[in-house]
């Protein structure tokens, strides 16, 4: 069932768990995700960015989740715009038909951050949608960054309890050391799980944790046994994700994790029939390793059997 954001995550805040928020650009993908949270009985948060759209319509991603969500009546989802950078994004989201929208200003000064993020609640929440903002930057903390620069991109406790209340956002994302990709850090990984536990009680919403993905060494050899090259990639330790589940994170997203995982199988396919021309004989096993990873991720994030 499509469900409003909000109170998809209201439940996993209140029982402590995250749902993992999982990307789509393409029918296979949502249909990957579908069939993970049939298998492992989970809740579901199915995500599209403004470069999603741009490449295959707001309607026809809402169409095919829509789609979905009929055949798998019994799994909770919720369809979010993932990084809207303008209200009017948000708006042509609502429009479409997502459950959820996240209005990303966070590279704004905090007062204009605050002004756009209050009038996306005020619409979405007038249609039922859930909202998330973010603050801070997504960088990954690195050891000669300088202690100006560290702080300057991590999320301030302080602004995150004003923001919250003023606002009236239902989930925010805030930047405690993660960014996207599969370069994450360049020494060993480290979030400021300190600072993420302080946000989560001065606050008390439920927080995203954004660039999640944790790159799984088989996910990588995979890619990489194609003759792929993902040297020096880094991702975010499973035991990092459960550590930021107990500290208040109830969203994680991933979205690299599923790409690598598609391609390196489409790639395995091309490299061992190079004649082959039918884009289902890619198609299904990428999509098959890709339900296998989100079960894997599922156990982790703890919203296995949470249906
Ligand atoms: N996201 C995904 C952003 C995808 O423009 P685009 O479609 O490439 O944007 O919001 C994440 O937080 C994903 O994190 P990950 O890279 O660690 O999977
Ligand atoms: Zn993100």
């Amino acid at each position: 069932m499509l469900i409003s954001g909000a109170k998809l995550l209201q439940k996993a805040h209140k029982e402590g768990y995250a749902v993992g928020a999982f990307n789509i650009n393409n029918m296979e993908m949502a249909q990957a995700i579908f069939e993970a949270a049939d298998k492992m009985s989970s809740p579901i948060i199915v995500q599209a960015s403004e470069g999603a759209i741009k490449y295959a319509g707001g309607t026809m991603l809402h169409a095919i989740v829509k789609n979905l969500s009929e055949k798998y009546p019994h799994i909770p989802v919720a369809l979010n715009l993932d990084h809207g950078t303008t209200l009017e994004s948000c708006v042509h989201a609502i429009r479409c038909g997502f459950t959820s929208v996240m209005i990303d200003a966070s590279h704004h000064p905090f007062e204009e951050n605050l002004a756009t993020t209050k009038e996306v609640v005020r619409i979405a929440h007038a249609a039922d949608v859930g909202v998330e903002a973010e603050l801070g930057r997504l960088m990954g903390i690195e050891d000669n960054i300088s202690v100006d620069e560290k702080s300057a991109s991590l999320v301030d406790p302080d602004e995150a309890e004003q923001f919250v209340k003023a606002s009236g956002v239902d989930y925010l994302a805030p930047a405690i050391g993660t960014s996207h990709g599969a370069f994450k850090f360049k020494g060993e990984p480290k979030l400021e799980f300190e600072l993420l536990k302080e946000v989560k009680r001065r606050t008390g919403v439920p927080l995203v944790l954004h660039g999640a993905s944790a790159i799984p060494e088989e996910v990588r050899a995979a890619f990489e046994g194609t003759g792929g090259d993902l040297k020096g990639s880094k991702g975010v330790p499973a035991n990092f994700l459960k550590e930021a589940i107990a500290g208040g994170i109830n969203k994680v997203n991933t979205d690299t994790d599923l790409r690598i995982a598609f391609m390196a199988e489409v790639r395995r396919v091309a490299n061992e029939k190079p004649s082959e021309i039918d884009p289902r004989k890619f198609f299904i096993p990428a999509r098959e390793a890709v339900v296998k990873l989100i079960c894997e991720r599922m156990e982790t994030l703890g919203s296995a059997g949470r249906i």
